[in-house]
C-alpha cells in the first residue's frame, strides 16, 4: 500500500527587544513504520493474540497503518489447533486471519511444529507413531491456511542455546530427520508459503547460531525446501547487543534463503528509567538497521506492540518495558523513533524546537577582531514520556557562551550532560563543561513536566 506523506510546517517569527525568537513545528501525518519498511520493500508488523482482540483502543492501533505484518502469538500452535488427535480447531487462528485481512496485514503462520505448546496426546504417543501424527498435523494446518498465510515457521526453536538439537517428542521418535520431513510436509501442502526455520539466540554469532547456519546449509543441500531463517530477537538491556547480528544475518542470506526478524522485543529490569530507554533504543535501532542493511532480510516483526499485552513480566519475573509502545499503548518516543530512523525515516513528533539568535555584531563595532558574534541556542524537546522528557540544547557562535531560559510549566532539570548546570526554581542557566566550550555545542538533560511543556524562550550570551 502506498501511503502519501503530508508535511506541514508552521513557521512563527517574533521580535521580542535585541532578540529575533524562530518557533518550527513539523509533522507528518501518515509516515508510519509499515510505510517506512515498504519503502525498502519489507514489511513491519507485530504479533497478536485473541484475547487482545477485544481491546478497541488496541486494535485501533494495530490495524491503523503502523503495520503491514502479524503473527498470531498462540493461536495457530499444536495445543490451540490439534488439542485431541484427529480434531482440528481453527476458531482463534481464523480470528487473527479475519482481523488481518480487514487491516491488510499479511500474516506469518507460527508454528507448524514446536516442542513447546504440545498436547498431552503428542507426548505419549509411541515413537512409530509420531511421523504420521507430525506430518498429518501440518498437513491438515497449512492447508487450512492455503492462501492465507505467506509464511511459516515450520520447525520453531530446534537447537539448546550451545547448539545441540533439542530432544523433543520429534527429536526422540525421528532424530533430526523430523526438520527436513516437516519442511517436505509444508511444501506439499501449501506450495505457495515460505517456509521458514526459527529460533532465538541465534541473533548474534555464536555456537547456537552456528548450528543453525549448519543445518540450514545441509537442508539446502540436501534439497529439503527451506526458504527462509527466522531471527526471534528477544533481546535484554543486561546481556548486551548480539554479536555481528548484521554479518551473521548476511552469511544466512547468502546461503540462499531469506530471513526475517521474527519476533523482536528488548526487555529491561524494572523499573524502566530514561537510561534504560536510550539503551533499549539504541538496541531496536541496530536491530532495524542490520535488517535493512541486508537485502534478503524481509522483514520486522515486534513481539506485540505494547507492554500491555507482553510475553516478558510473566515469563522473567521483575523484567519488562520490551515494546515500543508501554502498557498504556502511548508510544515510547526512544524505542518507537529509534525505529523509525532505522527504517530512515526522520523523527516527526513530539520533537519541537525554539531557536533565539541573539544580538546581531554592531555596525560599530567593527574593530579588529570583531566583537564576540551573534550566539545561538535551539532548544528541543528530543522525547518525552508521561513525567518526563528529555531535551536537547545545540550553541553556535561563541566560545565561552551561556545558555539561559525560564520554564513555565514548573519543569525542573534532573540531570544534565554537556554543560554546568543552576537551576534556581524556573530559571534556567547553563554553561559549557570545559571540552564543550567551543561551539558547535550541545548540551542535554532529564526533565519533569506535568501536564504542559511549553517551549521556553531561550536567550544564548
Ligand atoms: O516465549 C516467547 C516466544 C518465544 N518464541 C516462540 C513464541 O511462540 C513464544 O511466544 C510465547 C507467547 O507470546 C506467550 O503468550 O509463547 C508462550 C508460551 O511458550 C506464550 O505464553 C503462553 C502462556 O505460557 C500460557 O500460560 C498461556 O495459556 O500463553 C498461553 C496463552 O495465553
Amino acid at each position: 500500500m502506498r501511503r502519501k506523506i503530508i508535511a506541514g510546517a508552521a513557521t512563527l517569527l517574533a521580535a521580542v527587544g535585541t532578540f529575533t525568537f524562530v518557533v518550527t513545528r513539523a509533522e507528518a501525518a501518515t509516515q508510519t513504520l509499515q510505510s517506512l519498511a515498504a519503502a525498502g520493500g519489507r514489511y513491519f508488523g507485530s504479533a497478536t493474540d485473541n484475547p487482545e482482540l477485544t481491546d478497541t483502543a488496541y486494535t485501533a492501533i494495530l490495524g491503523g497503518g503502523e503495520f503491514g505484518q502479524t503473527t498470531p502469538g498462540n493461536a495457530m500452535k499444536w495445543d490451540t489447533i490439534e488439542p485431541t488427535q484427529g480434531t482440528f480447531n481453527y476458531t482463534k487462528g481464523d480470528a487473527v486471519v479475519t482481523f488481518a485481512q480487514a487491516h491488510n496485514l499479511k500474516v506469518r503462520g507460527h508454528t507448524l511444529v514446536w516442542h513447546n505448546q504440545l498436547p498431552g496426546w503428542v507426548s505419549a504417543l509411541p515413537a512409530a507413531q509420531l511421523q504420521a501424527a507430525l506430518e498429518n498435523h501440518i498437513t491438515q494446518e497449512a492447508t487450512h491456511y492455503k492462501g492465507k498465510v505467506f509464511a511459516w515457521d515450520v520447525v520453531n526453536e530446534p537447537f539448546n542455546d550451545d547448539g545441540t538439537f533439542r530432544t523433543s517428542p520429534f527429536y526422540n521418535a525421528m532424530g533430526s530427520d523430523y526438520i527436513a520431513d516437516a519442511f517436505r510436509t509444508a511444501r506439499a501442502a501449501d506450495p505457495d508459503a515460505k517456509l521458514y526455520i526459527n529460533d532465538y539466540n541465534t541473533d548474534g554469532q555464536g555456537a547456537k547460531a552456528d548450528a543453525m547456519y549448519n543445518l540450514v546449509k545441509s537442508l539446502k543441500a540436501a534439497g529439503v525446501p527451506i526458504d527462509g531463517v527466522g531471527f526471534q530477537a528477544h533481546l535484554a538491556i543486561q546481556y548486551g547487543f548480539p554479536t555481528n547480528m548484521q554479518a551473521n544475518l548476511q552469511r544466512f542470506a547468502d546461503l540462499g534463503v531469506d530471513v526475517a526478524i521474527t519476533e523482536l522485543d528488548v526487555r529491561m529490569v524494572l523499573p524502566r528509567d530514561s537510561a534504560k530507554d536510550a539503551t533499549q533504543a539504541t538496541y531496536y535501532n541496530n536491530v532495524v538497521k542490520a535488517c535493512v542493511a541486508v537485502t534478503r532480510c524481509v522483514g520486522i516483526t515486534i513481539w506485540d506492540y505494547t507492554d500491555k499485552y507482553s510475553w516478558v513480566p510473566s515469563t522473567f519475573s521483575g523484567q519488562g518495558a520490551a515494546l515500543p509502545w508501554d502498557e498504556n499503548l502511548v508510544k515510547k518516543p526512544t524505542a518507537y523513533d529509534a525505529i523509525v530512523t532505522g527504517l530512515g525515516g526522520t523523527v516527526q513528533s513530539p520533537s519541537a524546537s525554539v531557536t533565539s539568535a541573539g544580538p546581531s555584531p554592531s555596525k560599530s563595532a567593527s574593530s579588529s577582531p570583531p566583537a564576540a558574534g551573534a550566539c545561538t541556542a535551539t532548544y528541543k524537546i528530543v522525547g518525552s514520556w508521561p513525567g518526563g522528557f528529555q531535551g536537547e540544547v545545540s550553541v553556535t557562535g561563541k566560545a565561552g557562551w551561556t545558555v539561559r531560559w525560564t520554564f513555565a510549566n514548573g519543569q525542573t532539570i534532573s540531570q544534565l550532560w554537556g554543560g554546568t548546570l543552576s537551576q534556581s526554581g524556573s530559571a534556567v542557566t547553563v554553561t559549557p563543561a570545559s571540552w564543550n566550550n567551543t561551539p558547535p555545542a550541545t548540551f542535554g538533560f532529564l526533565a519533569s513536566w506535568n501536564g504542559t511543556n511549553a517551549l521556553p524562550t531561550v536567550a544564548c550570551s
